[in-house]
């Protein structure tokens, strides 16, 4: 360990091999409208370079359920088996429709945290607000209605309420939520897949034009999101869908007592966390893989909540057999 407290600083750059191979993996199914096949190759590239790291990690957040995923799956051991003992949520493609058909902001994603502190979310669905860093705590609450949030969003930010613009996931369940936002006289961004990187999206409105976040989506998803604004700043809420009792019960079982709590970014990724994710198609704030004729590029942010740098890094990859 180089620090005193936390995690090896040295495993936030070790970090970025793992989303670059992942991301150059899935970059070469792009567009082809395999969903499956691409999430399965980054998958296996992730995997593969998760177990090159020097770390005896668990996954938390992953594939799904033993039964379910072959590899990356919930409880797996990853790591080469010395270093420190940490906990994972990953999710090798990101927006799988998205990579599938070629559309922005598919990303590959991982987040290391100290042991015991990542919420071990089932796969519900669960209800998120998030704005970027720079507002007074307390500017969101996920119990205020989406009129009331927005208002009180512009005006901590300064500006008409026209001049804000919420992102949310283009879904029937949120017709209501989008009518009440367009009454606002805000405008919306509506995607089609991938909150976690809208949530990111949120931390610099200027570069992404996007302020808010708003509306349900995965949980496992939600803890991603949560531990990178840990790093960036911002402020998050969620709460569990947990709305038949086999939810309830299955999140018992993971260890959420309370059915109704709500979750702050702190909660649902506390300790030191590091992550990174690498974009595979283009997105407002990642490009995607690029492939020429002499290397291939990848653009990655990657950070550490403890300190809160946020570094970008674009890597030109000479030896694409590598990959
Ligand atoms: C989100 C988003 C994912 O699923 O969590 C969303 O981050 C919500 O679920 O990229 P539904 O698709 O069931 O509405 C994705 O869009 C796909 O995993």
């Amino acid at each position: 360990m180089l620090t005193s407290s936390g995690l090896d600083r040295i495993l936030t750059l070790e970090l970025v091999r793992v989303s670059e191979r992942a991301a150059v993996a899935a970059a070469r199914l792009r567009g082809r409208g395999d969903e499956k096949a691409a999430d399965q190759v980054a998958v296996d590239a992730m995997r593969s370079e998760l177990n090159r790291l020097a770390i005896r990690g668990t996954v938390v957040i992953g594939e799904g359920e033993r039964d379910e995923a072959p590899m990356l799956y919930i409880g797996e051991e990853v790591g080469a088996g010395d270093g420190p003992v940490v906990d994972i949520a990953l999710d090798p493609l990101e927006g799988t429709t998205l990579c599938a058909k070629n559309q922005p902001n598919s990303l590959a994603v991982i987040a290391i945290a100290e042991k015991g502190s990542l919420l071990n979310a089932p796969d519900v669905y669960m209800d998120k607000i998030a704005i970027g860093p720079g507002y007074p705590e307390g500017t969101i609450n996920i119990d205020l209605s989406p009129t009331e949030n927005i208002t009180r969003l512009a005006k901590a930010k300064g500006v008409e309420i026209h001049h804000i613009t919420a992102c949310i996931l283009d879904r029937p369940r949120h017709a209501k939520l989008i009518d009440e936002v367009r009454a606002t006289g805000a405008a919306i961004r509506l995607i089609g897949d991938g909150d976690v990187a809208a949530i990111i999206d949120t931390t610099d409105p200027e570069a992404t034009g996007i302020d808010i976040y708003l509306g349900t989506g995965g949980a496992p998803e939600g803890v991603l999101a949560a531990a990178a604004l840990r790093c960036t700043g911002g402020q998050m809420q969620g709460r569990l869908i947990l709305d038949t009792p086999e939810k309830v019960a299955r999140a018992a079982k993971m260890g959420v007592a309370d059915p109704k709590a709500i979750y702050r970014a702190e909660d649902l990724a506390s300790g030191d966390v590091l992550f990174a994710a690498t974009g595979v198609t283009d997105g407002n704030m990642l490009a995607g893989v690029k492939f020429t004729k002499n290397y291939i590029e990848t653009h990655t942010i990657v950070m550490r909540s403890s300190s809160r740098t946020v570094r970008e890094i674009i890597a030109k990859h000479q030896d694409p057999d590598k990959f």
